[in-house]
């Protein structure tokens, strides 16, 4: 175990982070990502901290101004008084570096100037997939002591989208110069939006989106009253875990259209270089916590999200100890896979260790 914690072994790591350290939060963070043995146990030992933080996911296409739209909405937070941290989950490729750099430029400017705590995360390569890990580092975040936490990720892939669906609000920022909001259809960004943020409403062809995406929202309104659940997709569509879902408490039939439990997702305009609109999205995002809050959906959603982080920690955990026990015996296997003596499904049955 000591192994992992150089500095001093995990309760020495745990009392400064305790006492409100920095580097023992950026640690924490490092040893969970790199998933470094004891890892889970550092998790499990915060978990009493954990459920403070409002979340707020903020997705969209590369481009946007999620990253804009974020420092701007952290500096906000920040005069209010609020300690805020971003996790910035960075897809961005070597070939791109050079968005990557000034991301990394931004956010440095912002941590500077407003002391905000930001964390960016590469998006491959975890075992147990990225939205487990961005999780986990909002709950060190969280059991850190901001009550703000912000996740900022690509709204490409599902697993980018899972990020964005765990958090208790997620606003989805397009621009006007991609044009379609058919495209935020397509990617399923539809269902994990709670707030439309239609950015760079300087350019051309603002208000035609925002008027897009009302009538898409009309179309889903009306399929959603023909009974298909709003917020079934949300965090469950392509996980598998559909037969984990917790009960709704927003069950469709039992709401009608002008209920007062159902959110009206709002589509807002914000030009995040001038800081216009900003006001606006975080009084919005305000409300939406309050609507969940008074509706008892944020119990449901919170619920919903502890049951998925629950069984994506059974995956990792599986697909680790397969793993690290195929490794072992990977060479014995080689020659008769290779010699056609063994088939891929006889090596699988072979070494079923659930059995
Ligand atoms: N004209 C205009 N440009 C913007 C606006 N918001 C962001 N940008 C610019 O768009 C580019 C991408 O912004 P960034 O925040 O990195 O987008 P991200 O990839 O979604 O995080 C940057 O050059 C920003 O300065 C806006 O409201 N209007
Ligand atoms: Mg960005």
């Amino acid at each position: 175990m000591m192994r992992s914690f150089p500095d001093g072994g995990r309760s020495a790591l745990i009392e400064s982070f305790h006492s409100g350290e920095e580097h023992a939060l950026a640690r924490a963070i490092s040893v969970v990502e790199d998933q470094a043995p004891g890892f889970e146990a550092l998790l499990d030992e915060l978990r009493p901290s954990v459920g403070r933080a409002r979340r707020i996911g903020v997705t969209g296409p590369p481009g946007a101004g999620k990253s804009t739209l974020t420092a701007r909405f952290a500096r906000l937070l920040r005069n209010e008084g609020h300690r805020v941290g971003i996790i910035a989950v960075d897809p961005t490729s070597p070939f791109t570096g050079g968005a990557l750099l000034g991301d990394r430029i931004r956010m440095a400017e912002l941590a500077i100037e407003s002391g905000v705590f930001i964390r960016s995360m590469a998006s491959r390569g975890s075992v147990g997939g990225l939205a487990t890990a961005a999780t986990e580092a909002a709950d060190l975040m969280d059991a850190f002591g901001f009550d703000r936490v912000i996740l900022e990720t690509l709204g490409v892939g599902q697993s980018e989208l899972e990020v964005a669906a765990a958090a208790d609000s997620t606003v989805v920022v397009l621009v006007p110069e991609s044009g379609d909001g058919i495209q935020a259809m397509k990617a399923g960004l539809m269902e994990v939006a709670d707030i439309f943020c239609v950015n760079k409403a300087d350019r051309p062809g603002a208000d035609r989106l925002v008027k897009e995406i009302e009538v898409m929202k009309a179309i889903r309104a009306g399929r959603t009253m023909r009974g298909i659940p709003r917020h079934h997709g949300r965090i469950a569509a392509g996980s598998g875990s559909a037969e984990l879902d917790v009960p709704a408490s927003d069950e469709e039939g039992s709401r009608s259209e002008d209920s007062p439990s159902v959110w009206e997702v709002p589509v807002l305009k914000t030009i995040a270089t001038e800081g216009e609109g900003i006001d606006e999205l975080a009084a919005s995002i305000d409300g939406h916590f309050e609507a969940m809050r008074a509706t008892g959906e944020l119990e449901a959603r919170r619920s919903h999200a502890l049951l998925e982080q629950t069984r994506r920690i059974l995956i990792r955990r599986a697909e680790t100890s397969t793993l690290r026990a195929w490794k072992a015996v990977e060479r014995e296997f080689l020659e008769e896979l290779l010699a056609g003596r063994m088939t891929p499904y006889e090596v699988a049955e072979r070494l079923n260790w659930e059995k």
